[in-house]
């Protein structure tokens, strides 16, 4: 028996063929229906095998809330153990083969040796993401008052080298963007001069952006509150787009979705940035109320659709400067993050390929005759057919799980793990989120 449980092949493949029946029943009768429309089924699961989300290594942990966390059973207790977890998730999914890294959470040791471990499960990573919103151990400065736009040069000469260590470790992992969220701001009307901090802001970013390989990008993550209450440095798409024009042609604006306001319009903000060629990607999650941090799809199916509506488009319109990033960032307090994670990447591939199912022609036809009801009919149609069959499939031919929620269930993963990683007592899993 190896000495760290895995989910064989095999294992997969005899439960796929559990569910057999209903996904050749549910499929075939759902080509008929498409070909009806003269859509050819083939290139939506070739669409569906070729979608592909990185998973966030501070999201295979269980995370909190400010009042509680309550640690899940066998959960990660370090980079390698979360790199497994990725293994597990990509091995039943097929979307997720990268993963995204938050350092120092995860700061790896050894990165040679962490990319090898990856490689040997068929991973790689993701955009690096740094963290000067938290101190650290044997950190000289702190951050209490804000990082890369504090007033004090010495803090922001410590953020810049965060940074810049964070690239640095992305080059030997193979990482081609850094992704920059701060947490600068205020609680209090008159606490920070709006203009001085978003200058010293820039000031900053430009020596991160001269510390960037050629072949990299930089993604700047805005968000409107939180920790700070009142005012924040980077607040919304708009401060970020002049940030990116300003640094220059390899900085760009990442979406996270829970980072607006409620009710705000974000697939026109997406639209917005690809119409630009400042789109960065996304940050993957799903909110009711605030940085709620939810599993994709959760809440808001429709808005998700939506923001892959717009994303298709300009896939299909062969748009330069298009190749948007596509993370999941979420915190999962009451279920198992496999679990949680699994499902997210299937609903974000769910709405990529109902997305290709738009009449483009027809839409387009419609918003030029002026026939509102027709254009809205055009896309409920495509986010009402039920691809769960084509998702399927395409898992299914690229090895991976029919039901990758029962498959998981069935293997026994947490539990083996459970006895694998036993809690380390007084320990506190890395990442709050
Ligand atoms: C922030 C933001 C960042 C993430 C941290 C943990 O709200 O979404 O992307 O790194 O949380
Ligand atoms: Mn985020
Ligand atoms: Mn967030």
């Amino acid at each position: 028996m190896p000495e760290h449980f895995e989910i064989q092949d095999s294992f997969i493949s005899e439960q796929n063929q559990t569910s057999k029946d209903w996904v050749e029943e549910d499929f075939a009768h759902l080509a008929r229906k498409l070909r009806r429309q003269n859509v050819d089924i083939g290139d939506l699961v070739a669409k569906a095998g070729n979608f592909r989300v990185a998973i966030p290594s501070w999201g295979v942990g269980t995370g909190g809330t400010r009042f509680a966390r309550f640690p899940g059973e066998g959960e990660p207790r370090d980079i390698y153990e979360k790199l497994e977890d990725c293994g597990t998730i990509f091995k039943l999914v097929r979307s997720t083969p990268a993963v995204s890294l938050h350092i120092p959470w995860d700061k790896p040791d050894d990165p040679v040796r962490l990319r090898e471990f990856a490689q040997e499960r068929g991973l790689h990573f993701d955009a690096m993401n740094s963290n000067t919103f938290q101190e650290h151990p044997g950190q000289r400065h702190s951050y209490k008052f804000g990082s890369l736009t504090h007033p004090d040069p010495a803090v922001r000469a410590q953020a810049i080298e965060d940074n810049l260590e964070c690239i640095e470790i992305g080059k030997t992992l193979g990482s081609k963007a850094h992704t920059v969220w701060i947490a600068d701001g205020g609680n209090f009307p008159g606490q920070q001069c709006f203009r001085r901090a978003l200058e010293r802001y820039l000031e900053s970013m430009r020596e991160i952006y001269a510390g960037l390989p050629d072949d990299w990008r930089i993604f700047m993550e805005h968000k409107f509150y939180e920790p700070a209450f009142y005012s924040t440095v980077i607040n919304d798409w708009g401060t970020s787009y002049y940030c990116a024009r300003e640094l220059g042609p390899k900085a760009f604006c990442l979406v996270d979705l829970g980072h607006h306001a409620p009710n705000v319009n974000i697939e026109m903000i997406v639209a917005r940035l690809i119409q630009f060629g400042k789109l960065a990607g996304f940050h993957f999650n799903d909110s009711k109320y605030g940085d709620d941090d939810l599993d994709a799809g959760s809440i808001k199916p429709f808005q998700l659709f939506l923001i892959f509506n717009e994303l298709v488009e300009a896939e299909l319109s062969r748009l330069p400067n298009f190749k948007p990033a596509y993370m999941l960032d979420q915190s999962h307090n009451i279920t198992d993050p496999i679990e949680s994670l699994m499902m997210s990447a299937v609903e974000l591939t769910r709405s990529y390929v109902q997305a290709h199912l738009v009449d483009r022609a027809a839409l387009t036809d419609a918003q030029e005759k002026c026939d509102p009801l027709m254009a809205l009919n055009i896309l409920k149609q495509a986010f009402t057919t039920d691809v769960t069959s084509i998702l399927a499939v395409a898992r299914e031919r690229s090895g991976g799980a029919v039901d990758p929620i029962r498959a998981y269930r069935d293997s026994s993963y947490r539990k083996r793990k459970s006895e694998e990683r036993p809690a380390q007592k007084g320990a506190v899993a890395s990442g709050i989120v």
